[in-house]
């Protein structure tokens, strides 16, 4: 039993969660790391996915009676939960996702402080009053829980993507049915038993309120065409979505897509070049590149372009690569071989047109046979081709230069996702065209910080092929809960609206 086995096993026994893993099971998951499994899971089958989307809608039915700030309760003892298991489920993380153990326990957070968030929500759940045109009548909207989530995550946020949908949810009144990557399914089981434990502390809650569907594409389609299911938010790639969208749109129902980045960061002749070389080495090389927020494109002006490509070069050389586990690293493996072999088909793609490659090679393969640590690349473009206009999920920075900044905006802006981006410029004008209705087209658009590592109070997403969905902070509440505008007449009279006379 190799260390990352044995590390995981220990984890999930201590979290009440290892009963998942059997023999039998066709599903086998496996550590980036060293690529050792980790262990088997049995999917659900096509009625069992119905029986549990049934227990969701009637959890639902339930849980909408229950006054919001009562729901938000729940969410407070989540967060309590999470808190005492920040240490394990951090580093489930990091022997399920790769990412190094300070991202791991990162990613915890992110989950505590939406559980933070969403509990004040849960007394902050406004509608309007509004002024109505006829004498004696008022008006006002309310919001009431929607109805199951159907919730899809990717493999590189194993836990927090979920949390951000379902501290909302839960306190918005809903239920959810979670169905996580294939690759990452331990922490969604670890997540649940984590949840179940704040279920244990509340009194009355329904049963069913999370649960968790194990299985590939058959069972989240099953998923995604259920009409049960109110809302289905989904993070992923953008040919998931485009699957996804329509199919949802066919029975009326809600999508909050999250979809791919092609995340850009302007370098301009003012900008602080310390900042910027540490902004940019995270952003695109955290994670291993595999954040959908992970910096792609560099856009650099020509003045400045030698010294910070020079200085990024030397910042990639000394980067420790290797167990992510291990303090110190800061560059784990990527996620697997199909993402290794993208990563150098796309650097093949990019040197067919021109560009020219630093980094990138395969490292670590004596130790690690079985899994894929890289070095991060650098290429350099004469243009922005269409191998730069796709996202590709690895640490590739492509560079590019400009002249003007209208320009390196019109670069910028010129990628089929709209998900991240950032200056880095200490001119005021420049940093507030790039802001400005005519600037980045982005959900996320940052002036001296890099494109990743957003927090959870901001409305988190993009437009475009992104998908259009907003989750987490800011108002991203509404999409989990459904709106009714009420008029009510107090008056004897009963005048109608636009001054119509039907008298009767
Ligand atoms: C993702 O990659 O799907 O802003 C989410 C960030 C993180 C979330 C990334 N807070 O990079």
């Amino acid at each position: 039993m190799t260390q990352t086995v044995q590390l995981t096993r220990e984890i999930l026994e201590r979290l009440g969660a290892a009963d998942a893993l059997q023999e039998a099971g066709t599903m086998r998951v496996r550590s980036p790391i060293d690529g050792a499994e980790l262990g088997r899971l049995v999917p659900h089958t096509t009625e069992q996915t119905d029986q549990i989307i049934q227990r969701a809608h009637s959890a639902w039915l339930e849980w909408r009676n229950v006054p919001s700030p009562r729901r938000g309760e729940l969410v407070r003892l989540l967060g309590e939960e999470l808190r005492a298991e920040k240490q394990a489920l951090g580093q489930l993380i990091s022997l399920e996702a790769g990412k190094i153990i300070s991202e791991g326990l990162g990613e915890v957070q992110e989950m505590i402080d939406i559980c933070d968030f969403a509990v004040g929500l849960s007394r902050q759940l406004y509608g309007l009053t509004i002024a109505s045109e006829r004498p004696g009548h008022r008006m006002l909207e309310t919001w009431h829980p929607l109805g199951v989530v159907g919730v899809i995550t990717a493999f590189n946020f194993p836990m927090a993507v979920w949390s951000w949908n379902t501290a909302l949810a839960l306190v918005a009144g809903d239920s959810v049915v979670w169905k996580p990557s294939e690759k990452t399914p331990l922490t969604a089981l670890a997540c649940q038993a984590v949840f179940e434990r704040a279920i244990a502390r509340f009194a009355d809650a329904p049963a069913h309120l999370n649960q968790v569907l194990i299985g590939g594409h058959d069972v989240g389609e099953q998923l995604v065409d259920d009409s049960r299911v109110a809302l289905l938010s989904a993070t992923g790639s953008t040919r998931m979505g485009r699957e996804v969208g329509p199919r949802v749109a066919r029975r009326f129902g809600r999508s909050l897509l999250e979809l791919g980045g092609n995340n850009a960061v302007i370098v301009t002749p003012s900008a602080d070049l310390d900042l910027a070389v540490r902004g940019i080495a995270f952003a695109a090389v955290g994670t291993a590149g595999q954040r959908c927020t992970s910096t792609r494109r560099l856009i650099v002006h020509s003045s400045v372009r030698e010294a910070l490509v020079a200085r990024l070069k030397k910042a990639y050389s000394g980067l420790p690569i290797g167990n992510p586990l291990n303090q110190g690293t800061l560059l784990g493996p990527l996620v697997d071989k199909d993402s290794f072999n993208g990563m150098q088909s796309a650097l093949q793609s990019a040197q067919a047109d021109g560009g020219k490659v630093f980094g990138g090679e395969r490292v670590l393969q004596d130790t690690y046979p079985n899994a894929y640590y890289v070095k991060p690349a650098i290429v350099e473009m004469d243009r922005q081709t269409n191998t730069v206009r796709h996202e590709t999920f690895a640490p590739i920075l492509y560079v590019l230069t400009y002249e003007q900044l209208e320009e390196a905006v019109a670069l910028q802006n010129d990628v089929p996702q709209g998900l991240s981006s950032a200056i880095f410029s200490n001119d005021v004008r420049e940093t507030e065209v790039f802001l400005s209705a005519s600037g980045s087209d982005c959900g996320i658009a940052n002036v001296n910080i890099g494109t990743s590592g957003a927090e959870i109070g901001g409305a988190f997403g993009g437009d475009k092929e992104t998908g259009g969905g907003r989750e987490s902070g800011s108002d991203a509440w509404k999409a989990y809960m459904r709106r009714a505008t009420n008029t009510i007449n107090y008056s004897r009279e009963l005048p109608l609206a636009q001054g119509v006379k039907f008298d009767v």
